[in-house]
């Protein structure tokens, strides 16, 4: 039988075929690429099951088909790369104005891995309820000056929810962000029926409690996919070469032809473009610390995985 995995946690998936739904856990290797996984099965992944027992909706994946796209991260403490979520075309990128408040680097990084697994990015400014700062509309500026589509919402008030329906109307789209900044109540107010969890804010540390804890995909009623994922904590790199970093930054893409080195990597050489717009102004200077802190991190990453080079 063949379906798609909605659901999955400790190695045992929900699989839908048609209207139903299947338990399956994984039955030998899936694919000899998967070893290097930290998890080989994604929600949003097609897979093949034969059955055990019928009657109980109980079978044993035996292959998966390949990925359209994948959103992937590199899980540092199992170090291995991690799939948050397969197949999904659209990548919505959620963040608050405030509680938890507004960081912009670590949407360039949400953002970046989305465009590394081949997704289209929507960025979510959530909580605009709780108002707009002067930092916030510059920074949005700044996103949608490289070409992001930028919707201003409130789970709260409804702001901008309608506008978010339709825009996903009928596609395969996975929520991201930090805990807390509203991806599950955002997802409850795109259909009544769905009904997630939804946390508190702790007001010691203004930041959410990671009330999602295993991704689940949800199916609006008029036929959206929709995974909601747990809160990310942190979010390494994973999926490309640090040296291929830049041209997936939009704004810094454009310097680089302009380099007095074509191996340039924008870091510290003399005759660098990159770095002389920082300084002109041409690129933003948080942009251009997200590059500089990925880099370092991949690279590092790089050397711990294959010694030193
Ligand atoms: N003021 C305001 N609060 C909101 C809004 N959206 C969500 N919240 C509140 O923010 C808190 C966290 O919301 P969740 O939907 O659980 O956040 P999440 O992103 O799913 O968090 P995790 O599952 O932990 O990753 C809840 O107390 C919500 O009521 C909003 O637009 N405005
Ligand atoms: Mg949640
Ligand atoms: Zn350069």
């Amino acid at each position: 039988m063949e379906g798609r995995v909605i659901a999955g946690i400790n190695n045992i998936y929900t699989v839908q075929v048609n209207n139903e739904l299947w338990t399956c856990r994984i039955k030998g290797k899936i694919l000899k690429d998967d070893r290097k996984y930290y998890n080989p099965i994604a929600v949003g992944d097609e897979v093949q099951f034969i059955t055990n027992d019928y009657q109980h909706h109980d079978g044993w994946i035996v292959s998966r088909k390949e990925r359209k796209t994948s959103l992937l991260r590199w899980n540092k403490n199992r170090k291995a790369p991690q799939v948050i979520a397969a197949n999904s075309d659209l990548h919505i990128c959620i963040t608050s104005t405030e509680s938890p408040p507004f960081r912009p680097r670590f949407l360039d990084r949400l953002i970046l891995s989305g465009e590394i697994g081949k997704m289209e990015t929507l960025i979510v400014v959530n909580k605009v309820d709780l108002g707009m700062t002067d930092f916030i509309k510059e920074r949005i500026d700044n996103f949608k000056s490289m070409g992001y589509r930028v919707f201003l919402c409130s789970a709260s008030d409804g702001r901008g929810i309608k506008k978010l329906k339709r825009y996903l109307s009928g596609r395969v789209a996975v929520f991201t962000g930090q805990s807390g900044v509203g991806k599950s109540s955002l997802l409850n107010k795109l259909d009544d029926r769905i009904k997630a969890v939804v946390g508190m804010i702790s007001r010691k540390y203004n930041r959410g409690s990671h009330t999602t804890n295993s991704s689940r995909m949800y199916i609006t009623d008029d036929k959206t996919n929709i995974i909601d994922t747990p809160g990310l904590r942190e979010l390494e790199i994973y999926g490309i070469e640090p040296e291929e970093l830049s041209f997936y930054f939009p704004d810094i893409r454009k310097y680089t032809y302009e380099c007095q080195y074509p191996s340039c990597r924008h870091l510290q050489e003399p005759g660098c473009a990159v770095i002389n717009a920082v300084k002109a102004g041409g690129i933003h200077k948080d942009r251009y610390l997200s590059y500089t802190s990925i880099y370092e991190q991949m690279d590092k990453n790089r050397r711990e995985m294959y010694g030193r080079a």
